[in-house]
């Protein structure tokens, strides 16, 4: 994996830091490689029981590199759907597919699609100084990387509309407050509250987290019946593994769990 994203597995914890800090942590072409690899891997490798999203330096992630958009250096404009197709989308898949909880630590300024790409996570944390800009109508363009979904989604059409159309920032209070994000916390409080609530997860019945991430994503497009159904087949699922079994045992003799992730 390139530096532009670091990458460390800890307690079952696959900690990604995006690291361009000199560009508050915008995406290039290799930023985004590396974070896809790093997403892949969290897919792929069952050490790996929570991933850690956050940014190195004061910034979070500022969206697109704008320097790699220069329509002074000329040339025919940019395929932006292209560019969407091939990086944005699959990222946003990657990670709502993932059924590993996927913690995002906003450490300072999210804009863009860096903004959109702190609201797919499962759980996030922003620090109090953190702010979150949909700057895309600042330069023309419509929010993505899930924007226009996710926005609406949490917020409701009113704020989700002057959120987008104003690109006003969004302070960490404000946005934990409306439901944006789950919590908002003192600036020198983040990672270490982050990252033992990803290591709490990590040591959690991974089967049973993934699939309860898979219901509620599932509920935004599910009718009720449809849900009662999902949620049926799931519990079947997840009945069926070895930390559902512990569970109840650990219960029963008055210990704690010791989940394995199966
Ligand atoms: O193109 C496609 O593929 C389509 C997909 C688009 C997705 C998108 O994300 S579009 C939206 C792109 N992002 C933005 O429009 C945000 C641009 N940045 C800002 O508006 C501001 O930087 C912030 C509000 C985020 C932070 O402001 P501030 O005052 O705290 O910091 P700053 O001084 O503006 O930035 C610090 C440095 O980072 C600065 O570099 P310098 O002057 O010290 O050498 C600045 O140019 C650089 N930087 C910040 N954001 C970007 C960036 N460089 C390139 N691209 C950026 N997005």
């Amino acid at each position: 994996m390139s530096d532009t994203v670091l990458s460390s597995l800890e307690a079952g914890v696959l900690r990604l830091t995006l690291n361009r800090p000199e560009k508050l942590n915008s995406f290039n072409e290799e930023m985004h490689l590396a974070l896809r690899a790093g997403f892949e891997r969290a897919h792929a490798d069952a050490a790996v029981r929570a991933v850690l999203l956050t940014g190195a330096g004061r910034g979070f992630c500022a969206g697109q590199d704008l320097g790699d958009r220069d329509p002074r250096k000329g040339g025919p404009a940019p395929d932006l759907g292209a560019t969407i197709d091939r990086f944005y989308n699959p990222l946003a898949g990657l990670i709502r597919s993932l059924e590993k909880p996927v913690i995002c630590a906003v450490n300072g300024v999210a804009a863009g699609a860096g903004a959109n790409l702190a609201l797919l996570c499962d759980i996030t944390l922003a620090a109090r100084s953190a702010r979150f800009i949909q700057a895309f109508s600042r330069i023309g363009l419509v929010p993505d990387t899930g924007g226009t979904w996710s926005l609406p989604h949490l917020l409701g059409e009113a704020r989700a509309k002057a959120l987008a159309l104003t690109a006003e920032p969004l302070d960490a209070e404000t946005a934990a407050a409306w439901g944006l994000i789950w919590r908002a916390v003192e600036d020198a409080a983040l990672m270490e509250e982050a990252t033992a609530l990803a290591t709490r997860l990590a040591a959690g019945p991974t089967r049973g987290l993934g699939l309860t991430k898979r219901a509620i994503q599932a509920a935004a497009t599910n009718s009720l019946d449809d849900q009662l159904v999902l949620e049926r087949d799931l519990q079947r699922e997840a009945g069926r593994s070895a930390d559902y079994a512990e569970g109840v045992t650990a219960f029963l003799e008055k210990r704690s769990p010791r989940f394995e992730g199966k």
